[in-house]
């Protein structure tokens, strides 16, 4: 299976599409978000204002994704999604990441896209607890690429220790 685990920076990675960790506001922020829009300069920031002003005027949903230009970044597009705040989501915690994943993997396929990197979404200053979200992110993306095998997709970690809680919580699923 075209499942990929690594440690390291997602604005260094080579691929078709990175994702974003964003909030709905589409304005950056910290985090990976901070890392992108630093790492891929002003053209990211325009793009997402536009779409602020046209398809998303209250921002976008928790779950949903959507994509710009990379900017400067060695990749063609950024899919920004928003993943759910950790204590804010109630019993909609699990659905929501997962359409985070999902709607992005979505989002890759109409871009035509073979290869997409992902952080791990919701689980830095949202406190999406990281086991769980890596359950989330691995089955939901398991099940897409089953019908969709030409889609190649990175899980990409800031640390070791990231990278091995992600291992873990997926042994034997
Ligand atoms: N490359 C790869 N992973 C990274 C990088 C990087 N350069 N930088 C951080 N991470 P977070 P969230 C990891 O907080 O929880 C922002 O302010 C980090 O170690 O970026 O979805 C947005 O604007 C963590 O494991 O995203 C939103 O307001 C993971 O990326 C809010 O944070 C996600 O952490 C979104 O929070």
């Amino acid at each position: 299976m075209p499942i990929h685990i690594e440690t390291g920076d997602i604005t260094q990675e080579n691929a078709c599409a990175i994702v974003n960790a964003a909030n709905s506001s589409l304005m950056g922020g910290g985090g990976v978000d901070g890392a992108i829009h630093r790492a891929g300069g002003p053209e990211i920031l325009e793009a997402c204002k536009a779409i602020r002003q046209t398809q998303y005027p209250d921002g976008l949903p928790t779950g949903e994704a959507v994509a710009t230009t990379a900017g400067k970044l060695p990749v063609k597009y950024v899919i920004h999604t928003v993943g759910p705040v950790w204590g804010r989501c109630g019993d909609r915690c699990e659905v929501l990441l997962a359409n985070a994943y999902r709607n992005s993997l979505r989002t890759a396929e109409s871009l035509e896209c073979d290869s997409v990197v992902f952080p791990a979404i919701s689980t830095g200053v949202y406190g999406f607890p990281k086991e769980r979200a890596a359950k989330i992110a691995f089955e939901t993306t398991r099940n897409f690429l089953a019908s969709h095998p030409e889609i190649e997709v990175t899980f990409i970690f800031h640390s070791d220790r990231d990278s091995d809680i992600f291992k873990q919580a997926i042994k034997g699923l």
